[in-house]
């Protein structure tokens, strides 16, 4: 069969930064466009989720701030998971400060996010020092570090209208060397080189008691565009974590193929 990134527009073949080459690459493999997020306390737990579904993932979205037991042995544990099942590993810090602050938080601090992440993401709110402060502290890592600027979110209410949306898309057509893509709710970019991760993701539509908003898959590739889904509590909360991963892997993976035969 020809290969989706031939065929779509949806993650076109020519996103061109590393990261995005590997991710595309990861994602045709294992036919899985699956982000899981491991939005667990425990680093055993996480650990114990990476390795049931590990197989199933193109991507592993962690917030290693939640983790309550955190350590430079998690993030060691997390990229050999990584490497092992071939999947990238994201940290969801949602930078939005100064440049210089943030090149603080992603390369020092307990948890030295550029030293193991592949993605990171952040939000456009402060300018493109927010982007070249990441850019700096990437560079100083010495690793190829993808960044995903947040366009717009799945909560209920958030205060992101279409304009401050196109300024971000903006912002990430000027930053192509770092900047591969999106956490959005629809596709920003129609020539498919930027990528769009789409959080807000169940089976079945809904949301949660505190304004998580939930599209199913089938909606969020299908109608809106997305490359791929990011699943937390569909998952990770299911009675069988890897059972459910196999679902949403398979709900995914047929949304964009669906879509991209259209
Ligand atoms: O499936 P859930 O609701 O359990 O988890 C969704 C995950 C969480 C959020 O921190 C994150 O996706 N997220 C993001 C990201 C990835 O940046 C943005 C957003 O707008 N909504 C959202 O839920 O880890």
């Amino acid at each position: 069969p020809v290969p989706v990134t031939v065929r779509c527009r949806w993650g076109a073949a020519a996103a061109a930064h590393p990261v995005a080459q590997r991710l595309l690459a990861i994602r045709d493999a294992k036919r899985s466009n699956l982000c899981v997020a491991a939005d667990l306390c425990d680093a055993a737990d996480i650990m114990r989720l990476c390795e049931q579904i590990g197989p199933l993932i193109c991507v592993l979205k962690v917030h290693a701030d939640t983790v309550d037991n955190w350590t430079a042995e998690t993030a060691s544990a997390l990229r050999a998971a990584a490497d092992r099942h071939n999947f990238l590993l994201f940290e969801d810090r949602k930078f939005a400060d100064i440049g210089h602050t943030v090149v603080c938080q992603a390369s020092g601090g307990v948890h030295r996010i550029v030293a193991w992440a592949d993605l990171i993401n952040a939000h456009g709110i402060p300018g493109r020092g927010v982007v070249d402060g990441l850019r700096q502290a990437c560079q100083a890592s010495g690793r190829a570090v993808g960044l995903l600027l947040v366009a717009q979110m799945s909560s209920k209410g958030n205060l992101i209208d279409s304009a401050y949306t196109e300024r971000c898309l903006a912002m990430a057509r000027e930053a192509r060397d770092l900047c591969i893509g999106f956490i959005a709710q629809e596709r920003l970019d129609d020539t498919g080189e930027l990528l769009v991760m789409t959080p807000g993701v169940q089976l079945a539509a809904g949301g949660d008691a505190l304004g998580q908003q939930y599209n199913t898959p089938a909606d969020v590739i299908g109608c809106r565009g997305a490359d791929f889904i990011i699943v937390g509590r569909g998952i990770y909360g299911a009675t069988d974590p890897c059972q459910a991963a196999r679902a949403y892997q398979a709900a995914g993976w047929a949304a964009l193929t669906d879509a991209s035969s259209r």
